[in-house]
């Protein structure tokens, strides 16, 4: 607690910097940036920690092929995923890279606590292992092609390896793990990852390979020479490095256990199996929740480079807008699902409920308010239940945004907002407020106050989706800065009359096809 607010401590996975960043970067930072915002102005003390995981065979092969060295091509990448964060408005507090010193020091204190406890030992292991991610498979998760090659469960080329390297006591965390699963219900989510991850460790547990001899692109194991380890055991202490293990006096130390780590599928054993029991080994705190969101689609197609159809972030940004771009792939993809996008399905999303039913309906009303109010807030007069009910449904955004977010189900959240906007519609619409300028003046004002107060509550909860238009939406409606928090939500930070209004503005473009072939 600081200042006596509740802690909220959130990552997202670090990414291989092997290339540039893609969309499913995007995605997960957009999302986890989106729960970030909103917890904070749910009044709580956040830590967001997003980075780039730059150890490991991957990256060493990736630099050899592009004739530079695994720093040089570490630090290339990990430059290009913080500047996509940055341009999608991305607020993390820290963007942490493996290669940072205290971060060696700090997993191999790890590694020793977790020796310590007599769960780590020397062996041979020999077995499948797949380069492309980073892991070791057990023969009856692989399957041999046609061509004699081998896939992992990922579809990723495996090979035969074999080495004298040290190992965890995975097996000696099964029950405990099971145990966790059924305790902690929503340890892991969605509920299909949790099912899939208990049968995983159902099925048995074997020890775990975490050390590697034939490269010294790691961070060196203590007292062993030669080994450095697993990328993952690097990779996933990156958590708890980030806010300060294992110094506990670390002020950032307070934000431990860590409230959600939000991953893709992909990597849900990780994070839901290895990292559980290394932290159960080594005495720490257990993080509360592991979230699984799901793939991102061009058109329902995996992207890929032979595919020709892997865009940039950056693009995708400049063809539509941050804002939009956010809105879209969070509205449309259901939080945990697959997903796709499109040129036509993201013009939709931003023509319908941006520029239309939001943008619009800020626009009339306030361009009435600007011509007929004298540019105030209206004084409202009494309310009629119409009015009442619109206000009501408004003021209930927050809870029900709230209960959509417990369950990460960051869709739900903006559909919730999203049908008080359609309601707002049907309301202005109805009350025709441009007829009562001259036969019921105060009763337009009334109309047009409720209308006003109704986006200034969707404003304050569009804001962690839609920072940027947000922040334009209520400094149209002159809301104090320090009055934008969730705490204004409804009766205690409603509109005062007689304030001044800036000239109204639009805030959410119509998106027209450009002369040149669009993105799609
Ligand atoms: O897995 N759609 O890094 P990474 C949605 N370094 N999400 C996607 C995606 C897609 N098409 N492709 C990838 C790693 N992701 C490790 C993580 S964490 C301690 C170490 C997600 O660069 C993926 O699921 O391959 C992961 O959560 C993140 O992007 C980084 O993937």
């Amino acid at each position: 607690m600081a200042a006596g607010r509740p802690t909220y401590y959130i990552t997202t996975a670090i990414s291989y910097p092997n290339g540039a960043p893609h969309i499913g970067h995007a995605y997960e930072a957009i999302a986890t940036d989106a729960i970030a915002r909103f917890k904070r102005l749910d009044g709580h003390d956040v830590y967001f920690q997003t980075g780039t995981d730059e150890h490991g065979l991957k990256m060493v092969q990736t630099a050899t092929r592009a004739g530079v060295t695994p720093r040089e091509l570490a630090d290339r990448n990990s430059a290009l995923f913080q500047a996509m964060c940055d341009g999608l408005s991305v607020s993390y507090d820290r963007f942490f890279r493996t290669t940072d010193p205290a971060h060696y020091a700090a997993c191999q204190e790890l590694w020793r606590r977790m020796r310590a406890n007599d769960d780590i030992y020397l062996g041979a292991y020999a077995g499948w292992y797949s380069v492309r991610d980073e892991a070791f498979y057990d023969e009856s998760e692989t399957t041999l092609q046609g061509d004699g090659t081998r896939l992992g469960p990922q579809g990723t080329p495996v090979e035969w390896t074999e080495e004298q390297t040290w190992f965890f006591r995975l097996s000696k965390y099964q029950d405990r793990l099971l145990k966790l699963y059924e305790e902690q219900p929503d340890f892991v989510g969605p509920d299909s990852r949790r099912n899939e991850v208990a049968s995983f460790v159902r099925g048995g547990l074997q020890d775990l390979s975490i050390s590697r001899t034939t490269l010294d692109w790691g961070i060196p194991a203590p007292d062993a020479p030669g080994h450095v380890m697993y990328v993952w055991i690097d990779a996933l202490a990156n958590y708890i490095t980030g806010v300060g293990f294992p110094d506990e006096n670390n002020p950032k130390w307070r934000y431990w256990p860590a409230d959600a780590h939000i991953i893709g599928k992909d990597i849900i054993r990780f994070h839901a199996v290895y990292w559980p029991a290394f932290l159960m080994s080594a005495g720490v705190a257990l993080p509360k929740r592991v979230f699984g969101h799901g793939f991102l689609f061009n058109k329902g197609e995996k992207m890929s480079k032979s595919l020709g159809n892997v865009i940039s972030p950056a693009d995708l940004a400049a063809a539509y807008g941050v804002d939009q771009m956010r809105y879209f792939l969070l509205r449309e993809v259901s939080f945990g699902q697959d997903g796709s996008y499109s040129h036509e399905a993201i013009v939709n999303r931003i023509n319908a409920d941006l520029a239309n039913d939001l943008g619009n309906l800020a626009q009339r009303s306030l361009s009435m308010v600007a011509k007929n109010c004298d540019g105030k807030i209206p004084q409202p007069g009494g309310l009629t239940v119409e009015d009442a009910a619109m206000l009501a449904q408004a003021d209930a955004l927050g809870d029900k945004a709230r209960a959509a977010l417990d369950h990460f189900a960051l869709h739900t959240y903006l559909a919730e907002v999203w049908a008080v906007v359609a309601e707002a519609n049907r309301y202005f619409a109805a009350q025709e407020p441009w007829k009562l300028r001259k036969t019921e003046p105060d009763r337009m004002a009334t109309v047009l106050y409720v209308t006003a107060e109704v986006i200034r509550n969707v404003a304050i909860m569009a804001q962690p989706v839609t920072p940027a238009a947000a922040e334009k939406l209520l400094d149209l409606l002159a809301v104090d800065p320090d009055r934008r928090s969730f705490a204004y939500l409804g009766q205690p930070g409603r509109l005062i009359e007689h304030t001044h209004l800036p000239a109204p503005a639009p805030v959410f473009p119509r998106y027209v096809e450009p002369e040149t072939e669009a993105v799609s």
